[in-house]
């Protein structure tokens, strides 16, 4: 039996004004006297616990305790920290038992040595100081600091799952595939078996079941039966896989269920198909940020922004790093097709792509956010980057090692990449479906100039000339034969509730008139296989130099950081409710 324990909740943290001055030693032992530490919730982002946060980027400690009644005679624990933003270190009663770097993936530690029955002291000290962070190499959304997904303790007897992993496809009348079961390295050397069975969500029909023995810590099994249902965005039809851990006595050791899809992605004509038809991406960029609860997962905050996506008639949405599973579970629910990324944000520097260190982190970061994703049938695509100079000879090993990464683990998904204005590099070359981010009719007009006088209003009755798009796209196809291809970004920034007649920049209605123009440009490019406007809502960004517009927030959202629509919504709409009828751009 599988004991999870949520570690979610109230927990003590202190900031650590001078990290460089205190080392590890002050806050890490178990007798640490916390009383005068604030009282915080887990998950959380540390600018939100209080004004005086707001801005803090540096080393906050976090501590609680949980109490276990008991264990069993042979345990085999786990901690499983969902996201930790940007390097974590993890004590358990006064052991260092592990550390993690990178912000977005869920990391496991092994604390069988560490726990014990009675009172035990958690303790995590985390270090997002952008000067420590390789990636993303540039800070593009806001750096919430903090433990802001969901912590849990698994505890198990003799031996534990570490991961299932299950993958189907429809062919012919038939649902084929497989299924992995990794068991976690601790477990003990006595012989285990596996009991696994797919059943129809939420149920009860039961679909395929099969046993066997697991050599060495793996079990793994072909997958069929009969009529399945296919998932896709307009039938998000999901199975359940159970799976058991017996021992020798057909005792349950542990037991772990995860929901899947049956679908299939491919390329066949320079299209993008899903279960044999070709498919339209009616995208758009969503990066998870709210004023009430920064990138932590809010059901209430993701339902909301679900539904406006519905009406929206989006079907699929990029995020520019791995997103809580929450949020995977429910694209998968919602049917929403997601292009989810590492974040080798920005990254130009020759010297980061000839490094070991960036390029084992960039290998470890594709390698958790493809485990942890795997089973999810909205994810369609596997991104390597997004504008980073992959034109250097160094990219050209840095996104190999990328790309081999993400196909050996998962060879049915494809792999894309966003180049910056459609640069032709390494990145683009070696993915099977790149994406064209660009931002002409906007950043060409001036608007990030020095001064608001080198702006170019659009003179009365003209057009917003998107000449240089027209070539982009020409160039990119022409040198990508046969692959679909994504518009992965474009727009511009409105300021909410700035109405303009003559169009002016940054107001609501030139941000509409410029996502007009696009979408009539795109489409007149057959090859484009999706779009993903650049994004669903205005986000804190760092990364945007204040000016008369921007303080602090990016304002390229059709909607405004506290989910007021802007004119674009209903263009956006109309355009997507056009394409769902005839769906090509
Ligand atoms: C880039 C980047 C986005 C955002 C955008 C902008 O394309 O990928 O994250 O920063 O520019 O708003 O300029």
């Amino acid at each position: 039996m599988r004991y999870s324990m949520s570690l979610d909740g109230l927990w003590r943290f202190v900031a650590d004004l001078d990290p460089a001055y205190h080392g590890e030693s002050l806050y890490q032992d178990m007798r640490a006297d916390c009383r005068h530490w604030d009282v915080v919730r887990v998950p959380g982002c540390w600018n939100l616990y209080a004004e005086r946060y707001r801005l803090f980027e540096g080393v906050g400690w976090f501590a609680r305790e949980f109490h276990l009644d008991e264990l069993p005679p042979h345990p085999v624990a786990t901690l499983r920290f969902g996201g930790v933003n940007y390097h974590a270190t993890v004590f358990l009663n006064g052991e260092r038992v592990g550390e993690h770097e990178g912000g977005y993936t869920e990391f496991t530690l092994d604390v069988t040595d560490h726990v014990r029955t009675g009172r035990n002291v958690l303790v995590v000290r985390v270090d997002n100081r952008a000067t420590q962070m390789k990636l993303p190499a540039v800070l593009g959304w806001f750096n919430y600091g903090g433990i802001h997904r969901s912590v849990d303790l698994e505890v198990t007897e003799r031996a534990q799952i570490e991961r299932v992993l299950v993958h189907a496809v429809p062919e012919g009348r038939r649902a084929v595939g497989q299924i992995r079961v990794r068991l976690a390295s601790r477990c003990d050397a006595s012989p285990v078996r596996v009991r696994a069975e797919v059943v129809f969500w939420p149920g009860p029909q039961l679909v395929w079941e099969a046993s066997g023995v697991v050599e060495g810590s793996e079990w793994s099994s072909e997958i069929a039966f009969d009529d399945p249902r296919t998932w896709s965005p307009e039938t998000p039809d999901l199975y359940v896989c159970n799976v058991q851990l017996l021992d020798a006595d057909n005792e349950e050791l542990d037991d772990v269920g995860t929901l899947f899809g049956v679908r299939r992605l491919a390329v066949s004509d320079g299209r993008l198909t899903l279960n044999g038809s070709p498919v339209f991406l009616r995208g758009i960029s969503y990066l998870s940020d709210h004023p009430a609860c920064g990138v932590c997962y809010d059901p209430e905050v993701l339902t909301h922004d679900f539904a406006e996506l519905g009406e929206l008639g989006v079907n699929a949405v990029r995020s520019h790093f791995p997103p809580d599973e929450s949020f995977l579970d429910d694209c998968d629910r919602w049917g929403l097709m997601a292009w989810v990324e590492v974040p080798a944000y920005c990254l130009t520097a020759p010297e980061a792509f000839a490094s070991e260190g960036y390029q084992a982190l960039a290998k470890q970061m594709a390698r958790e956010m493809v485990e942890q994703a795997y089973n999810h049938p909205s994810v369609v695509i596997w991104s390597v980057g997004n504008e980073c100079s992959d034109h250097l000879p160094e990219a050209e090993p840095f996104f190999g090692g990328i790309v081999e990464t993400i196909r050996s683990l998962d060879p049915h998904r494809l792999v894309g990449y966003a180049a910056l204005y459609g640069g032709i590099g390494h990145a683009t070359r070696l993915v099977d479906i790149p994406g064209v981010n660009e931002y002409w009719g906007w950043y060409d007009r001036g608007v990030d100039g020095p001064c608001p006088g080198a702006e170019r209003e659009l003179a009365p009755g003209e057009e917003v000339d998107l000449g240089k798009l027209r070539e982009c796209l020409a160039h990119f196809v022409a040198e990508h034969p046969g692959k679909p291809i994504l518009m992965t970004e474009f727009g511009a920034d409105a300021e909410p509730g700035f109405r303009s007649a003559e169009r002016k920049l940054w107001s609501e209605d030139y941000q509409a008139h410029l996502l007009e123009a696009t979408f009539a440009e795109v489409a007149r490019c057959p090859q484009v296989a999706g779009t993903f406007p650049f994004l669903y809502q205005d986000y804190r960004d760092p990364s945007k130099r204040t000016n008369h517009r921007w303080r602090g927030l990016n304002l390229k959202g059709i909607v405004s950081y506290d989910r007021t629509r802007k004119c674009a919504f209903d263009t956006l709409r109309t355009i997507y409710q056009r394409l769902r009828e005839e769906p090509s751009p």
